[in-house]
């Protein structure tokens, strides 16, 4: 995958990539942090929506990984699960799993506690959602998506985005 390092601070970099209702960071500060990111696509097996946005994975020199991610498009005032999945999205369109830590991690979410979930998000009336998840340990090079689900049973996932 391309890897961009900046040198300015993630705390900066969030409040750039931040849009609408979603809080800011908190504070996290340090040079040197690995950012990956990409556009929000709809899936084939998706709802049709004309779903667009994006989302940034930031690996920070401290230790940690802030995942943003920003969703238009979205059915009025329905929850979605969103989390960062192994692999990339052409991996997730035909199966593909979340991205786990070995551990539970501060911050980490799903059964084990050591995932990344930057929702549930609820979309706005005009079907926007921003989602933001901080977790306390640095993602591995298999955390290469941000998968959105719509509820219900699988196959659910109706939208990606490539960490590149
Ligand atoms: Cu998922």
């Amino acid at each position: 995958m391309r890897r961009v390092t900046i040198l300015v601070a993630a705390g900066a970099l969030t409040a750039t990539t931040l849009t609408g209702g979603a809080s800011g960071a908190s504070g996290n500060s340090g040079s040197g942090a690995t950012v990956t990111g990409g556009q929000v696509h709809p899936f084939a097996a998706g709802t049709g929506l004309p779903i667009e946005g994006h989302a940034r994975m930031i690996r920070t020199a401290d230790g940690k990984t802030i995942v943003i991610v920003h969703v238009e498009g979205l059915t009025p005032a329905a929850t979605y699960a969103v989390h960062v999945h192994d692999g990339d999205c052409a991996t997730n369109a035909a199966g593909g799993s979340h991205y786990m830590f070995a551990t539970p991690v501060d911050g980490g979410a799903g059964p084990g506690g050591n995932e990344i979930w930057p929702g549930p998000v609820v979309a706005t009336g005009n079907g926007v959602a921003n989602g933001r998840a901080v977790v306390d340990a640095v993602a591995g090079p298999s955390a290469q998506s941000v998968v959105v689900h719509r509820s219900g049973p699988a196959p659910n996932k109706i939208a990606c985005a490539d960490l590149t």
